[in-house]
């Protein structure tokens, strides 16, 4: 079925996590001032919206993912004047901008939060999910995404709250139609802003299962929320009421942060008939290299292989043609760095492999996503001990697996953490080879990647073999080939050892793409009968019959 044209499947997106993107102010911290300064940098990626990591007023538990105020901006961050500034300069250069909505959760420091625990009789009481205990214990056995029990027990009130996140991250109560009303309204104030859409921020569980039951258990010694909160049982109904009350009221960009979706799912979340999303973010990919029952196998040393990150993107690929549509990424601020993970960061393969990976990616269907940084190839980064880690996932890992569990030695854990912890997604922006990268004047909030001098932006954007410049022309080639946006998938060779090949049909034209994902020569024979045009590649000389190591090549037929 042919799909239906819209401006965001045509879009490339640029995440941006602010804290860590361009201090302007010389505080440590990055800043809204600091992205208005560096646009023109996007512009010339050629980029076509940013995705704002969010800047709202926060105490920072989760670096802004703790919302205090959703109509403030966070004061590292600047003002809203800055904010105005920014979103006007953006548009001028043609660049959208969508900010990240958290509406599963609040800060405990929301002023919602602060009235609703002053007592069970508050009328913001119900704003939130309070319960009473068993016997002395939390009233189930969820385990948090960040260690230990979901529930935090409240003494003056003698009840507990859940949060599916930190303890300084309150679940909202989506049952209550008050929350769901001041969600509507905030999320009004900034489209009448102008603001160019959303990415919803674990937008699959704000529903919950009412009955709260006991989860299956997990080897860490807690019950698994998903089957209770995962697209839970009216999360559809309330998608479609927001949908109707608020985005239908505007052209938008629209992406549901969705956990542990499944294929069905995300075809009800990102419907093509526009009655709740545009497009789903799924993390099936990105988890292949992870244990995924619990949280104690999240701490692996293990990478993912070819064989099952091509299965599991060739599945999202094929079953979501013509009924939803897919996000494409490898990086994220959650995510160690897709280099580092998928690729390799040594030295003699870093550049070639990520653009082979960048290649293999950005030629599907879907719309692609670039997280700060991935564009230069940015690395994984080293942490020596517990002081260079600044992550509320990694602390409390650290407090729950290491200290108390005794589960993992420190050693081990500070190599789990150098292979995924989210912090080497989130050390500054590598903009020159300047002190701290040219990130800061002053001392930056987390410590920069050592490898800045080789690894910057000043040494890439004039480099026309970088990787930056090879991000470059896959977006351009986004932008004049409507068969990379719009055409159908095809897998190839998919029991392949090392490649990674698709092609792409549209209007009696096809696209070969192969990506050799190993560090050797490998036997391709996929070209050799083929004449067109390479639309790209990152060697300019191949071999028939082969793939030369991290070797991509796209040809249009
Ligand atoms: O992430 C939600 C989520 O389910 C995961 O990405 C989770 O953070 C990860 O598995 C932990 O390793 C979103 C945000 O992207 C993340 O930064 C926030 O911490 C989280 O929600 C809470 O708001
Ligand atoms: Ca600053």
């Amino acid at each position: 079925m042919e799909e239906k044209h819209t401006w965001w499947k045509e879009a490339v997106i640029y995440q941006i996590y602010p804290r860590s993107f361009m201090d302007a102010n010389g505080d440590g911290i990055g800043d809204l001032r600091g992205i208005t300064q560096r646009l023109p940098y996007l512009a010339r990626l050629g980029i076509d919206v940013i995705w704002l990591s969010p800047i709202y007023a926060s105490p920072n538990d989760d670096n802004g993912y703790d919302i205090s105020d959703y109509r403030a901006i966070m004061r590292d961050f600047g003002t809203m004047a800055d904010f105005d500034a920014l979103l006007a300069a953006a548009h001028a250069q043609g660049i959208k901008i969508v900010m990240d909505l958290v509406v599963n959760h609040t800060s405990d420091e929301h002023p919602w939060f602060i009235e609703s625990r002053k007592s069970r009789t508050s009328p913001y009481r119900d704003y939130y999910i309070w319960r009473d205990g068993k016997d002395g214990q939390p009233p189930n056995n969820w385990e948090s995404c960040f260690s230990g029990s979901a529930w935090q027990y409240d003494d003056s009130s003698d009840q507990y709250y859940l949060h599916l996140f930190s303890q300084k991250q309150a679940d909202l109560n989506w049952e209550n139609p008050r929350v769901r009303d001041e969600v509507y309204d905030l999320m009004t104030f900034w489209c009448d802003k102008g603001i160019d859409g959303f990415r919803m921020d674990v937008i699959s569980m704000i529903s919950k299962d009412q009955r709260f039951p006991d989860g299956p258990m997990k080897p860490d010694g807690y019950g698994d929320f998903s089957p209770y909160c995962i697209s839970g049982p009216r999360v559809h109904e309330f998608l479609q009421e927001m949908n109707e009350r608020v985005l239908s009221h505007y052209d938008l960009l629209t992406v549901g942060e969705a956990a542990g979706v499944t294929i069905d799912e995300a075809k009800k979340y990102a419907r093509s008939d526009g009655r709740e999303l545009g497009m789903v973010f799924q993390f099936e990919h990105v988890e292949a290299g992870n244990g995924r029952g619990s949280l104690v196998e999240k701490w692996t040393l293990g990478k993912p292989q070819l064989k099952n990150v091509r299965a599991i993107l060739n599945k999202w690929q094929t079953e979501l043609a013509g009924q939803a549509w897919n996000s494409l990424y490898w990086d994220n601020h959650d995510q160690p760095r897709a280099v580092s993970t998928f690729g390799n960061d040594a030295p003699e393969w870093r550049e070639l492999s990520a653009k082979m990976l960048a290649t293999c990616l950005h030629l599907m269907q879907g719309t692609p996503y670039i997280y700060q940084g991935e564009e230069l190839g940015m690395t994984n980064t080293h942490f020596r001990s517990l002081a260079d880690c600044r992550d509320v996932e990694e602390l409390n890992a650290w407090h729950q697996f290491v200290e108390e569990q005794k589960k993992l030695s420190p050693e081990t854990m500070l190599a789990c953490f150098d292979n995924i912890a989210r912090d080497n997604a989130r050390t500054p922006m590598q903009w020159d080879a300047s002190a701290n990268a040219g990130f800061t004047a002053g001392t930056p909030w987390i410590a920069v990647n050592p490898n800045y001098p080789a690894i910057n932006a000043a040494a890439e954007v004039n480099d026309p073999d970088s990787v930056f410049n090879y991000y470059r022309q896959l977006i351009a080639l986004r932008h004049t080939h409507a068969i990379i946006v719009y055409g159908t998938f095809e897998p190839l060779l998919t029991d392949d050892p090392a490649v990674y090949a698709y092609a792409r049909h549209y209007e009696g034209q096809t696209l070969y793409v192969a990506c050799n994902w190993t560090q050797d020569t490998v036997p391709c024979p996929l070209f050799d009968d083929k004449a067109g045009t390479e639309l790209i590649s990152n060697y300019k000389t191949h071999e028939s019959g082969y793939l030369q190591p991290y070797e991509a090549r796209a040809l249009l037929v």
